[in-house]
């Protein structure tokens, strides 16, 4: 019993790893609307919660954020 439930608890986190992971990438190319692998202030404004972190998001505080800073950010 104990280890039906271990099996059904590693294949819960796998289910969640997947689902976490796959929006971001969604999300990114959403926001990127003219797709050069970068989100601009304009296209940030697009989605409020991204517009509100903006500044931790981007990292190098060039303006923009790349598909790396978007990926590695952890709020
Ligand atoms: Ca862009
Ligand atoms: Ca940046």
């Amino acid at each position: 019993m104990k280890q039906l439930i271990a099996a059904f608890s590693l294949m819960f986190l796998a289910i969640s790893a997947t689902v976490l992971a796959s929006p971001m990438h969604v999300r990114f190319a959403h926001l990127d609307k003219d797709m050069d692998g970068q989100i601009t202030l304009a296209e940030a404004k697009q989605d409020k919660e991204v517009m509100r972190q903006f500044s931790d998001l981007d990292e190098d505080d060039d303006e923009k954020i790349s598909k790396k800073e978007f990926e590695s950010f952890k709020p």
